[in-house]
């Protein structure tokens, strides 16, 4: 294949055809590409050698930065010592260590973790184990599942028949039956420029009891949001929202999950959404940030009694207890890297230091209120949205314009969707780098306007 050499001293190929991307505007990125070179710290290299400063963590997952020592080293190591060991009926002594770290880090007896190698495999995990742990308790019938409008749940059948975002959904048929919607809560005529969590929209959780009184509860298996939604451009919760969800779900006997692939591992200055708002899910997704990006893998936590209930039940202690995993399931580059991961997030305090850079977050992003066509500012830990007002009869066009200049002219990647700005930081940004976000961010809006 034809290559040509650029600044960043990296081969490029010439022919762009072949890898049809992922969630990417095909024509138009191989008209104009936007290619990576290399990755250290709060940078990425273009492959002409311009330093991008990366305002989303990568795709919200490069929560301790890029190119750290200890991860680059441990997943060295891994790889000429154990390359593979499969993890059905058989096992290596990584991933007992690191479910052991999980069960520490997440609250309450969220003790079990069942590996995958993605959010959306973790989404689809924790659906079949929601169903599973009901049936073995001789309520199978409940096999309804409850999203959210808007909500993201990976790209799995399971994932985006409770997920809520449209385009997603309407192009693969007729996806799982049995799924309901509660409403989405953004609510911009009242909560425009909240700072945090919005005051109003609490009651938005109530929708869940006309749904209990439509099917039954007696049919309903669980329920799974996003605590903070994040890729529809940042939803922190209403005040008091999830602790309503809470009580109703724990009132009929349906099972909370809490989809954290992004806000897992300490986007909000915590190990867990869970424990930053101190409600506790049944079961949790995570991804992303369990390995800062390095090595795929993703992580459902599950309670005690969840664990217990389906393992429990089999009494012939031969046989299978859940007739579910992946090839890849506990990887051990995967467990490498993510054991290296957690002591990196511990050794460098990074959660911490998210919780104290938060307010300094909120203040910067929001000075971007007078930026001209900007209609709405989230924000919540080290996440914030900047929504824009669309290009007329051009939606999202704005925002992609944005993020093509972003990259090109500014030197800065961000995350769009919709006409929306998004941006998670690694949580080793600086101050002075959260000031050259927003000064960055804040010609990207006024080259678009
Ligand atoms: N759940 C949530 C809450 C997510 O945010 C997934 C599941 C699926 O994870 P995988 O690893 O299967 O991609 C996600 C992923 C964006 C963006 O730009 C967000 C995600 C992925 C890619 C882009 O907002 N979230």
């Amino acid at each position: 294949m034809l290559t040509h050499e650029l600044a960043a001293n990296v081969a490029v190929p010439n022919d762009l055809e072949a890898f049809w991307m992922p969630f990417t505007s095909n024509k138009h990125f191989k008209q104009e590409p936007r290619l990576i070179a290399r990755a250290k710290d709060m940078h990425f290299t273009a492959v002409d050698g311009r330093q991008i400063l990366d305002a989303t963590a990568g795709l919200w997952c490069c929560n301790a930065g890029h190119g750290r020592p200890k991860i680059v080293e441990a997943v060295q190591r891994q790889v000429a010592d154990l390359d593979f060991a499969p993890s059905f009926q058989f096992a290596h002594p990584k991933a007992f260590e690191l479910a052991s770290r999980l069960a520490a880090l997440f609250p309450g007896d969220l003790d079990h973790a069942f590996f995958t190698n993605s959010g959306s495999e973790s989404v689809d995990t924790a659906l079949k184990i929601a169903l599973a742990y009901h049936r073995v308790r001789g309520e199978g019938t409940r096999t309804r599942l409850i999203g959210r409008e808007r909500g993201y749940h990976g790209v799995g059948f399971g994932g985006i028949s409770v997920g809520g975002m449209v385009k997603n959904r309407m192009w693969f048929g007729s996806l799982l039956t049995g799924v309901d919607h509660l409403p989405h809560t953004l609510d911009i005529q009242k909560n425009a420029f909240s700072k945090g969590l919005p005051e109003h929209g609490a009651e938005l959780a109530d929708e869940l009891e006309k749904l209990v009184a439509l099917h039954d509860a007696s049919n309903i298996a669980a329920v799974i949001v996003e605590p903070v939604a994040g890729s529809i451009g940042v939803y922190p919760p209403p005040k008091g929202y999830l602790e309503r969800l809470r009580a109703i779900t724990e009132k009929h006997g349906i099972l909370l999950i809490f989809d954290e692939v992004i806000t897992g591992y300490g986007r909000l200055g915590k190990g867990s959404a869970a424990e930053y708002f101190g409600v506790q899910p049944d079961l949790v997704t995570t991804a992303k940030g369990l390995t800062s990006g390095v090595v795929p893998m993703g992580a459902v936590m599950a309670r005690k009694h969840i664990h217990d209930t389906i393992v429990g039940a089999q009494a012939d202690p031969k046989v299978i207890e859940l007739f579910h995993g992946y090839t890849y399931s506990a990887h051990p580059l995967a467990c490498a890297a993510a054991l290296a991961t957690l002591d990196t997030y511990q050794e460098e305090g990074l959660f911490e230091r998210a919780a104290e850079l938060a307010p300094y977050w909120q203040e910067a992003l929001h000075s971007l209120r007078d930026a001209p066509n900007v209609i709405d500012i989230r924000n919540i830990g080290l996440m914030g949205a900047v929504e824009m007002s669309p290009y007329p009869g051009k939606p999202g066009h704005r925002a992609y314009d944005a993020m093509c200049k972003a990259f090109h002219d500014f030197d800065i990647m961000i995350r769009i969707t919709g006409d929306t700005i998004a941006m998670s930081p690694p949580l080793i940004v600086t101050k002075a780098q959260i000031d050259e976000i927003m000064e960055k961010v804040r010609g990207v809006i006024e080259a678009v306007a």
